[in-house]
């Protein structure tokens, strides 16, 4: 491909509606364009890129025993009518009607339509299990898309569904998808962790999310020195042993904190340690009034709170209900004489006495509170988030946090969907059984944002070599020059013949302007030819990722171009 007849239009400077870096670098390189807010024209570079990714995942998935399909974007409603979720999902789930008024909606997933293939198609056990995927354009009508291609409305996923007999069937389809995600993130050449995670509204017992390291990750994962945990931060398990503690030896006492509602002002005020002091957090959770307890110094797991309350919404309570619930302002809530629904609190306040509580009374506050003498509460539980502080909850080991932005997602699903839309198979004995189902996403969009994410640098991005549009560019200094253009020919010719995927940068612009460029677009390879190398029979060579740079000799380009692409894939892991 030569540059002067290709299309990559580049920009000097950072678009001003890009946030992110990932977002920026995808604008300037002249990879993606907006078309409308969350919705993006992949322009030749980006789409190269695109297909890349998809590739590795299509092979991945084929080596693991996906069978590749393709289901329509437009869906019927009524297939989200029989599965409940027409109305479960809001706004997010963009619905429209054809010229007879009949509903429909834009694909967000596809669990609907393969569920409703699989129970016409599939009759008997000898024809499970089976794996299909498809790679396919989603649309989900995101209240405030941004971030480019990492919150888009319209992205590319590669969504899989497998089909087995029962729960130990679905249990090996997990594994195999498992296993085929870890290799596709090898491939790709990130760095990556498979996480434990919440398995959200689509229910289910058991996920993994698979994330791209990066500091710039939405999401938070806890990952364990000493062993192989990982979990999502809204999932990590928090172990807690204490043993029980005699009861407070004082009786409650109701002390005046005037003024005084934040944690650390009641334990400066009252010279007692953050914890302490008890936090009581207010929700409504499907309607009913809940308080949660964690101990001053701790934060709630919101996500925990709302699966352990098994609730479908959950939300702060608002400062009228706080008042009303509690006969106090805000800030003086307590768990003694509070009239809510239910009182759960976290596993640690079960181990300790002597409390400082909101006095549900405004400017006054309890000490010497002891939860079991004093207050009525409706189960202890893990409630709390993870901290580096804490130990690992499977070996005990050092927790540490880092950031990671979400790629992949794997789901048990059970028979959620079998049941709900009757996908049956007849078993030996002829038993109609409910099939047992898997859903496995990949953000095929969403990897392009992350790579960019994970590997940049302020001159643009750095791309690994499994997913660069170009392995390789050659930038003929002076291409116009006849020896130039005829090196260059040549090195192109020969690079396409050692199965490298090279850009020719023949424009005729300063070589500034070029070395710019060819950085900004992140090629992981750079060969630079010019007028004077030639007299001195080299090429130099440039390593975008480490910057390196390597004066080769003409006479012996092959060998040595062959060694520097070995040391670069290495350093991506491939
Ligand atoms: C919707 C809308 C948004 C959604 C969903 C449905 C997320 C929805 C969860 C999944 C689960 C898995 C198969 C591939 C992997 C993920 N956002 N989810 O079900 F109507 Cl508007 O999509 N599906």
């Amino acid at each position: 491909m030569r540059w002067s007849r290709y299309f990559i239009p580049t920009l000097k400077e950072d678009p001003s509606e890009a946030e992110v870096i990932s977002h920026k670098l995808l604008l300037r390189a002249g990879m993606i364009r907006k078309l409308t807010s969350g919705i993006y024209t992949y322009l030749p570079t980006g789409w190269k890129s695109l297909q890349k990714i998809s590739t590795i995942v299509r092979q991945e998935m084929n080596r693991f025993n996906g069978i590749e399909m393709l289901m329509p974007a437009v869906q019927p409603g009524d297939l989200w009518i029989e599965s409940q979720r027409w109305e479960a999902y809001g706004r997010e789930l963009l619905r429209f009607q054809d010229r007879h008024n009949r509903d429909y909606c834009i694909g967000p997933t596809h669990e609907e339509v393969i569920t409703d293939l699989i129970r016409r198609e599939i009759k008997s056990y000898r024809h499970l299990p089976v794996n299909l995927y498809q790679i396919q354009t989603k649309f989900r009508d995101e209240i405030r898309p941004r971030f480019g291609l990492m919150r888009g409305r319209e992205f590319i996923m590669k969504d899989a569904y497998s089909f087995d007999v029962d729960d130990a069937g679905a249990s090996r389809s997990y594994e195999e998808m498992r296993k085929a995600y870890i290799s596709i993130f090898e491939k790709l050449g990130l760095k990556f962790r498979a996480v434990e995670a919440d398995s959200g509204a689509i229910g289910g017992s058991f996920s993994h999310e698979f994330m791209v390291l990066a500091d710039t990750g939405e999401d938070t994962i806890a990952t364990c020195n000493d062993c192989d945990f990982a979990a999502n931060l809204e999932k990590a398990e928090v172990k807690c042993h204490g043993d029980d503690c005699a009861e407070c030896a004082l009786p409650a006492e109701k002390i005046a904190t005037p003024g005084l509602h934040t944690v650390d002002e009641v334990a400066d005020f009252l010279k007692v340690p953050a914890g302490k002091v008890i936090k009581t957090m207010l929700y409504k959770a499907d309607g009913r009034s809940i308080a949660a307890l964690v101990r001053g110094d701790r934060e709630l797991n919101e996500i925990k709170l709302k699966n352990i309350l098994n609730a479908q919404n959950l939300e702060m309570a608002r400062q009228a209900d706080i008042e009303s619930w509690t006969g106090a302002r805000v800030g003086f809530a307590g768990p003694v004489g509070l009239n809510v629904d239910r009182i759960v609190a976290d596993l640690e306040l079960q181990f300790d006495t002597d409390w400082v509580t909101g006095a549900n009374e405004t400017d006054a506050h309890l000490k010497h509170v002891d939860l079991r003498r004093d207050a009525q509460i409706g189960g202890y539980f893990d409630l709390r988030i993870i901290t580096e502080k804490d130990p690992c909850p499977r070996c005990e080991g050092n927790i540490y946090l880092t950031k990671g932005i979400e790629v992949g997602h794997i789901f048990k699903l059970g028979t959620k969907y079998s049941q709900a839309m009757k996908a049956t198979y007849l078993d030996e004995g002829g038993k109609e059984k409910l099939i047992v189902m898997g859903c496995y996403g990949i953000g095929v969009s969403r990897i392009l944002a992350a790579c960019i994410e994970q590997n940049h640098d302020q001159n643009g991005i750095i791309f690994t070599p499994a997913i660069a549009p170009f392995e390789a560019v050659v930038i003929a200094l002076n291409y116009k020059d006849e020896q130039v253009g005829k090196e260059a020919d040549n090195v192109y010719e020969k690079l396409k013949t050692m199965g490298v995927d090279v850009l020719l940068d023949d424009r005729d612009e300063r070589p500034g302007f070029k070395f710019k460029d060819v950085d900004l677009i992140g090629s992981p390879i750079q060969i630079v030819i010019g007028g004077k190398g030639i007299k001195n029979g080299i090429f130099e060579v440039k390593i975008r990722h480490s910057g390196q740079r390597f004066e080769i000799p003409m006479d012996n380009f092959d060998d040595e171009f062959a060694s520097i692409r070995k040391d670069v894939h290495a350093h991506f892991g491939l």
